[in-house]
């Protein structure tokens, strides 16, 4: 669809509240939720070609949430494209054998392709599917994951980007959200990872380093990506911040995961509102 950016940047303040309604409710990781948000939201509302009437159709793109963790965001993204409501995220998280809870899981909810939450796991995953669609011949879809920065820690994630390569997945769109916190502190103070970028590139990938809550340059990186059928993975290092949006939890570890009281509701709510309509209707 189109989209003009404060349309997107409004998406993503709209997705952000319900994520925050959530957490008022629920224990969700809502600082890996928040940095993702703006990359989330571009993907899923405007790049990706994925029809909620049709999803097991050939030609969609296919999405795998490799930090499995951030299924808050993913479940209010695929909500504002019409999957289902975003009170039906709210309503029925971490109910009993429910649709949504805090790792997506596709036997409960068909509009996940994979489920995850055992970090590692959804990039080599998602290899697997762009090297079956090679296979398959289909040329126009891609696969397309979201790590964590913390679960490059993963052994399993560097022998994918070394398989991804060597198996010319040009169809596969790796995002990497580097906001530099992980569980239990910085990257660099636990598993330190130096330039992510420059390892992918060793690796033989095509890297695109963005500002990660910048909607503008993210969707022109979704513009200028090489086709599905060329030959080399993408990787995006997209640099954020982790809590993006909520003053109080902006780069705070505590904030990885966790609940808000109600005037903690009312604040963040009023801080994204204030901020998005100092900047769209002064
Ligand atoms: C194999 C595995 N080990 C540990 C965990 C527990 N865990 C959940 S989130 C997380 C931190 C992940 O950090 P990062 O990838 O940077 O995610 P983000 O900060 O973006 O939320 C950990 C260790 C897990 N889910 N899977």
């Amino acid at each position: 669809m189109s989209y003009s950016i404060s349309e997107l940047e409004k998406a993503a303040m709209e997705i952000r509240k319900n994520l925050l309604k959530l957490c008022n409710k629920e224990v969700i990781h809502i600082g890996g939720d928040l940095s993702i948000t703006d990359v989330m939201t571009v993907l899923w509302l405007y790049k990706m070609n994925y029809d909620p009437k049709n999803i097991k159709d050939e030609a969609r793109d296919r999405f795998v949430l490799s930090k499995g963790h951030a299924s808050a965001v993913t479940s209010f993204c695929q909500a504002a494209l019409g999957c289902f409501s975003p009170e039906d995220v709210i309503n029925e998280y971490a109910k009993d054998q429910g649709r949504f809870s805090m790792h997506s899981c596709n036997i409960v909810n068909p509009f996940v392709e994979v489920s995850t939450g055992s970090l590692g796991h959804g990039m080599p995953i998602a290899c697997g599917m762009a090297a079956g669609l090679k296979l398959k011949k289909n040329r126009t879809s891609r696969v397309y994951t979201v790590m964590g920065d913390g679960e490059q820690s993963e052994g399993s994630i560097w022998e994918a980007a070394m398989n991804a390569v060597h198996c010319k997945l040009g169809n596969l769109v790796a995002i990497v959200d580097n906001n530099g916190l992980e569980a239990d502190g910085y990257i660099e103070d636990l598993t330190g990872l130096g330039n992510i970028a420059d390892k992918y590139r060793s690796f033989g990938w095509n890297v695109a380093e963005i500002d990660g809550n910048n909607i503008e340059e993210i969707k022109k990186t979704f513009d200028s990506l090489p086709l599905p059928d060329s030959d080399v993975p993408t990787c995006i290092v997209a640099h954020t911040v982790k809590g993006k949006g909520v003053d109080f939890m902006e780069d705070v570890q505590r904030w990885h995961a966790g609940k808000i009281t109600d005037e903690q509701l009312t604040a963040a709510i009023e801080g994204l509102e204030k901020a998005y309509f100092a900047r769209w209707q002064s």
